[in-house]
């Protein structure tokens, strides 16, 4: 059987990183779990990850965390904060927040956003030219029975893009484990080929259908943006730590306008200028921020 027609769908990248039963099951789940060992990001490294963002969220908070104990300090949040939980119609505190522009903080969070690996999967499923950074943010999640409620948040990161969406993720998704995923650790929760339907969850099939994404900290989960997706409520003690890089399409908006306000210098600052710039969309046409196009000039 001739494969001709099917390698021509694969990126260089895929072939050279060996990544095709990542694109698979990609293509078959709208997820997978690349592993540790696969992602090229050393255990030392995750474990440097994860002391910064423990550093990064006190700083935002104020008190101290502990991996093993959670939040040092008793904390309080609004329900109205739980934005996803208030979607489907329930109300609860929520026991997360987000540490949002990652990667003005700290070079270990640029490095990961340029990961050779997530960079490829998610150019596979946007478009090799046409992928973009939306946002870098950290998901600190700590124990809470509440969660994102009984619909346990499922939702599609595309599903703010109108209909009909197309077979092409228009945005998509990588998750990296700083710490092990579990179900009663608070694990990702999505419906396996849910992509394929092409429309936001619907409900309760799709609490009946999720599953739990099990998996050890270093690991990288890639997701197409028409997936459906949320979690389960944390239920031990301790933290569950992730790094959302989420990407686009470059006719979509991004969450963090990154091309017109990221500090430019920091993009030296990694271990692929070149790759961040692109991903940036320092040099793209739109949104500008001045007068671009040539004016006709006076003939004197
Ligand atoms: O882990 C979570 O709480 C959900 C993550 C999520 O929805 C996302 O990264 O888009
Ligand atoms: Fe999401």
């Amino acid at each position: 059987m001739s494969t001709t027609a099917i390698q021509t769908r694969l990126s260089p990248q895929i072939q050279e990183l060996e990544l095709e039963q990542f694109v698979l099951q990609l293509e078959v789940d709208g997820l997978c779990v690349v592993p540790p060992e696969r992602t090229g990001v050393a255990p030392e490294t995750i474990n440097a990850i994860a002391e910064q963002l423990l550093s990064e969220a006190q700083e935002v908070v104020g008190c101290e965390f502990d991996l093993n104990e959670g939040p040092k300090a008793e904390l309080t949040m609004s329900a109205d904060e739980n934005v996803i939980a208030q979607f489907s119609g329930d109300r609860g505190e929520p026991t997360q927040f987000l540490v949002q522009q990652l990667c003005a903080r700290d070079r270990l969070f640029r490095d990961l956003a340029i990961n050779p690996v997530g960079v490829a999967l998610i150019r596979h499923l946007i478009g090799q030219n046409a992928t973009r950074f939306s946002s870098h943010n950290a998901f600190i999640k700590w124990q809470g029975e509440f969660g994102y409620g009984q619909n346990l948040g499922l939702h599609c990161d595309q599903m703010a893009v109108p209909r009909p969406w197309g077979r092409n993720a228009l945005t998509a998704n990588t998750n990296w484990c700083i710490t092990d995923y579990s179900l009663d650790g608070g694990a990702l929760a999505y419906v396996p080929g849910s992509h394929r339907r092409m429309e936001p969850p619907r409900f309760p099939e799709a609490v009946e259908l999720a599953v739990p994404v099990e998996a050890p900290a270093g690991s990288l989960i890639v997701f197409h943006g028409a997936t459906w997706h949320g979690a389960f409520p944390r239920l031990t003690e301790g933290m569950r730590l992730s790094i959302a890089n989420y990407f686009r399409h470059y006719m979509v908006l991004p969450q963090d306008d990154i091309k017109n306000l990221f500090p430019q210098e920091l993009a030296e600052d990694c271990d692929d200028p070149d790759m961040f710039k692109f991903l940036a969309g320092f040099a793209d046409e739109f949104p500008y921020s001045q007068q671009t196009e040539r004016v006709p000039r006076l003939v004197l």
